[in-house]
């Protein structure tokens, strides 16, 4: 129980070399549809460094007005490309008494991309975890309390990893510090790939 979260499960190397190539090759897959865009903070614009992307029935974007989650991409107008098999299955795993994931974001961060200390609270329902998994360069992220000010950790995450926030660490704020380049030769050029797998609305 990292900081006394009880609902946070790391599951180390979940998926090994052979499944990381295999979700690679679904991920690029997703993203051949669904090209990676990079959004922008609400009201102020300012760019995020991380570019995204999306599968499933919604997907999360951010646009000078909201964050939302919708069901087409952005640019494309097209709807999101389905979950691949392999990450639903996954969820079946860890997250069994949940209703299906409706949405797979797709963070890419370059080796200087960060993201800053957040809570995820765009989705209706609180009750289903986020699942996590991790691709490519190892990162350190940091996961804090359900309030801003509670103290922090950094922990690291690499290739393989998934992590699970259900109950309690479902609303705890987290981000990612840094990207540790040259750490996977997963991806040719670096950088590191998550994926979350969540559930937006009520079923
Ligand atoms: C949540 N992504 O997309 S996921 C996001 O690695 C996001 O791209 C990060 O935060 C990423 O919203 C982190 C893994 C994670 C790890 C620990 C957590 C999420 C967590 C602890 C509490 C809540
Ligand atoms: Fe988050």
């Amino acid at each position: 129980a990292i900081n006394g979260l009880t609902g946070l499960k790391y599951l180390p190397q979940c998926f090994d070399k052979t499944a990381q190539e295999d979700l690679l090759a679904d991920v690029r897959e997703v993203v051949a549809a669904a090209p990676l865009f990079q959004p922008v903070m609400p009201n102020t614009g300012k760019p995020f460094s991380v570019r995204m992307s999306n599968c499933g029935p919604l997907g999360w974007v951010s646009d000078i007005n909201s964050y939302r989650y919708q069901p087409n991409h952005p640019e494309t107008g097209l709807m999101w490309p389905a979950i691949p098999a392999r990450l639903l299955e996954l969820w079946k795993a860890v997250a069994p008494d949940a209703p299906e994931p409706e949405a797979c974001l797709i963070n890419f961060y370059e080796p200087t991309a960060r993201m800053g200390l957040h809570q995820d609270r765009d989705e209706a329902m609180f009750e289903a975890p986020v699942v996590s998994v991790s691709l490519g360069d190892t990162a350190t992220f940091r996961v804090g309390g359900t309030n801003r000010k509670d103290p922090t950790k950094s922990f690291r995450l690499s290739s393989g990893d998934v992590v699970v926030l259900g109950g309690d660490a479902r609303l705890a704020y987290h981000g990612i510090d840094r990207i540790l380049s040259g750490t996977s030769k997963l991806l040719k050029n670096g950088g590191r790939i998550n994926l979350t797998l969540r559930r937006v609305t009520a079923p």
